[in-house]
């Protein structure tokens, strides 16, 4: 008789827009396959490249399956097997005695989104942390940018459902690969282009998503803030802005409107290299084709001045009045709208007393915060505690962060304890003394909300864990035993858990429990309408006045400008001529289609599709150097060198170029990955990433 299959409904927990309902097929307790749940309408039955073969991931030959101590140099990986109880102990006993000596300060969690599940991530975050006064982690990797700006403007309230862009005439694409990155928003781009809209991609590159549209602008990276501006300004001048929506619903839009006049198209045009009338034609056309969608990119976020950008790009649909009214407005994200129980979910309440020792011993009402995005700079200079311990867990931090030599140089201190808790022998894992086996997703209980749509989808545990590895939950709750925290928070399940998140009395959550959820699979929040269009009538901005604030106070408070504005990027040509000289080159990386950030980086088969670690040229820069199309260059700026393999042709500008991300550093030629080259230094605002604001020189190898 044949093996008998089961499916089970679970959910894909990577860090992505789409947030898939995914079925798992499962013989005699072993994964034999996945597939897109064809129930749900957004996820439609497929799933991504990446994701399609999981079971390859599941069985990786990388994956660990025993607790283990470090026995080799940092960094090369030899280990021998403990048990968990040791293990446990252990790290306890360097903690308690770290504590002792230096305050609970002196210890860092560092995680960020290898699971956005609500237990193995925002539990995972808080729970534990909170109760021990440990180092706060600022997690600013990826959004932090981009929900400041666009929080200036419009409040952190949500975007439109990504369902509606069917419905619109006109979609900017901007500064997002959706192709790669938002698989599941392309059919109904597809959708509304079958209904005439027209789909324009903003991109500094040529990218897949571009080759799919209808129009394709190609600014010098950085400069998208003077083109709204640009457009802000045309819209106003030749009065197709909405004055009655503006009146009602908006604040300063008059100041905002002589800002813009700062902005007229030769000078735009000088910025950003765009012709005069492409720029006038996308604003009359954005204005005047309704319902106007604009789908913002995370991507665009990550260059020096991505807060700027996004701020003033954020205010385009309150200029044409697109909120609310069905098929217009924006998306940068649709998290906010997901009205769970968030202190239940990551109890605040388990934080110590204010002057309770450790943070106030050096003199501080509550524990200080690291920027992930600094990590390697905090292990290197930190005082008053230096970091001396350091837990990683839902992140892979030698290849993901930026300026990645300095990381390393930070975690090869002899005198830092690292505890890394991973699914795979990362290139983080690698330099743990203690090193713990991980479940992936079909091995736990979870529950996931998005960030590029409106359901929720639980996660329910297809397989048996492999070997001896353990959900983040339960080895934080055995960790939290072990340090003597008696807090009945340590005693909670993951189900337990998602049952507290989801105990809201939002109308959001009418019907939806965790019985529907396992029965389903998923469920779309309850909306007032589906697709939902929020912000009807002007309401729902959670910004101090509830309005559009072109002009914001809070902003100002902030020590920025009252209005939205343009500067270059730091690390540009304009901003650093004389860097620009030796280093002429502004090279992106930005996400790979076959890996998602360094998930998925180690299996064979999407690494085949990969390629190589590439980079993408213009002929002009190519020539110049000798480069032809398959050479190995090598690439550096005063942060690092690596070897890359070129592309060239006209996808990206002269000047330009572009390195799709990330490979590990132990599959990277010598220097290691993209990162050795990026820069540690913050946006403008929020204190994110400036992945994309890298100025490097080129050479043929
Ligand atoms: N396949 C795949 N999917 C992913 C990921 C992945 O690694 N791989 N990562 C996931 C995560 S964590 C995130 S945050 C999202 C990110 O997804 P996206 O928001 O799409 O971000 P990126 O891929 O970094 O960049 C998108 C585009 O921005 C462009 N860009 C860079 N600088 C500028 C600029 O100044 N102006 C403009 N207009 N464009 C610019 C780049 O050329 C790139 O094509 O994707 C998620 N999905
Ligand atoms: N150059 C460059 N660098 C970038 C980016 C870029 O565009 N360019 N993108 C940036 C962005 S947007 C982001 S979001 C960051 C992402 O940075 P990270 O969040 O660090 O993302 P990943 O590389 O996917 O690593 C996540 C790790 O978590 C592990 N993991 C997954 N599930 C679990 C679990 O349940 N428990 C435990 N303990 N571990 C688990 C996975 O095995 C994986 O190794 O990278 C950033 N780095
Ligand atoms: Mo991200």
């Amino acid at each position: 008789m044949p093996p008998q299959t089961l499916t089970i409904k679970t959910a894909c927990p990577h860090d992505c827009p789409d947030t898939c309902s995914m079925l798992a097929y499962v013989e005699e307790g072993r994964l034999i396959g996945v597939a897109g749940n064809p129930d749900n309408p957004y996820t439609r039955g497929n799933l991504c490249r990446k994701v399609a073969h999981y079971e390859e991931r599941v069985y990786s030959p990388d994956r660990l399956h025993y607790p283990m101590r470090r026995v080799g140099r940092r960094g090369e990986g030899r280990f021998e097997r403990i048990s968990w109880e040791e293990a446990i102990g252990e790290i306890a006993m360097r903690w308690k005695a770290t504590i002792a000596e230096s305050g609970a300060e002196a210890i860092l969690p560092y995680s960020y989104a290898g699971t956005m599940g609500v237990v193995s991530m925002s539990a995972c975050d808080g729970r534990l942390w909170n109760r021990m006064g440990a180092s706060r982690l600022l997690r600013t990797i990826c959004s932090a940018a981009a929900e400041t700006g666009y929080g200036y403007v419009n409040g952190w309230s949500g975007g439109i459902d990504p369902e509606d862009f069917a419905n619109s005439k006109f979609i900017l694409v901007w500064g997002t690969n959706l192709s790669s990155t938002n698989v599941h928003l392309m059919p109904y781009l597809k959708e509304a282009q079958a209904k005439g809209a027209t789909v324009v991609v903003i991109d500094p590159f040529r990218t897949r998503t571009a080759n799919s549209a209808d129009w394709f602008i190609q600014p010098k990276p950085g400069t998208d803030g003077a083109l709204a501006l640009g457009m802000a300004h045309i819209i106003f001048s030749e009065g197709l802005h909405d004055e009655a929506w503006l009146e009602a619903y908006s604040v300063g839009w008059r100041e905002f409107r002589e800002r813009c006049a700062e902005f007229p198209p030769e000078r735009v045009a000088e910025i950003t290299g765009l012709a005069q009338d492409e720029i006038v034609t996308l604003a009359r056309r954005y204005a005047t084709e309704a319902p106007a969608a604009i789908r913002l990119g995370y991507g665009l976020s990550r260059t020096a001045n991505g807060g700027s950008m996004i701020r003033a790009i954020a205010c385009l649909p309150g200029v044409i009045g697109a909120w609310g009214k069905g098929g217009g407005g924006l998306l940068l994200s649709t998290s906010a709208h997901f009205p769970l129980n968030r202190p239940a979910i990551s109890r605040p309440d388990l934080r110590p007393a204010e002057n309770e020792p450790s943070c106030a011993d050096y003199g501080r009402t509550e524990p200080r915060a690291i920027n992930m995005n600094e990590i390697g700079k905090a292990l290197m200079e930190t005082q008053d505690p230096p970091i001396r311990a350091i837990y990683v867990y839902n992140s892979n931090p030698l290849a993901v962060a930026p300026n990645s030599n300095l990381v390393k140089q930070g975690f090869e201190r002899e005198d830092l304890f690292v505890v890394v808790h991973e699914q795979m022998m990362t290139d983080t894992a690698r330099y743990a003394d203690i090193l713990l086996p991980a479940t992936t997703h079909l091995e736990h209980l979870d529950l996931m909300r998005a960030y590029g749509h409106l359901y929720l989808n639980l996660c329910v545990p297809a397989i048996e864990p492999l070997g001896e590895s353990r959900p983040n939950i339960e080895v934080m709750n055995a960790l939290a035993k072990a340090m003597g925290y008696a807090d009945s928070a340590f005693d909670e399940t993951a189900e337990e858990i998602i049952r507290a998140a989801l105990n809201s009395d939002h109308p959001y959550m009418e019907g939806i429990t965790y019985e529907t959820l396992q029965e389903h699979g998923f469920a779309k929040l309850r909306t007032q309408s589906d697709p939902f269009i929020p912000f009807q009538e002007g309401r729902g901005f959670r910004t101090p006045s509830g309005k559009v604030e072109f002009a914001s106070q809070q902003a100002e408070r902030d020590g920025y400008d009252l209005l939205p504005n343009y500067t270059p990027p730091a690390e540009s040509a304009e901003a650093a001529p004389e860097l620009a000289q030796d280093f002429p080159i502004n090279l992106l990386s930005p996400a790979a289609h076959h890996f998602l950030n360094s998930t998925f980086s180690n299996l064979d088969s999407l690494k085949k599709s990969e390629r190589a670690p590439r980079i993408w040229l213009n002929t002009a820069d190519a020539e110049a150097r000798g480069v032809a199309e398959g050479d190995w260059v090598r690439v550096w700026n005063r942060r690092g060198a690596i070897q890359l393999q070129a592309m060239v042709g006209d996808k990206v500008k002269a000047g330009v170029a572009w390195s799709p991300s990330l490979w590990w550093h132990t599959d990277s030629p010598e220097g290691g990955n993209v990162n050795a080259l990026t820069s540690d230094r913050l946006t403008d605002m929020g204190g994110g990433s400036t992945f994309h604001t890298n100025l490097v020189q080129v050479a043929l190898l």
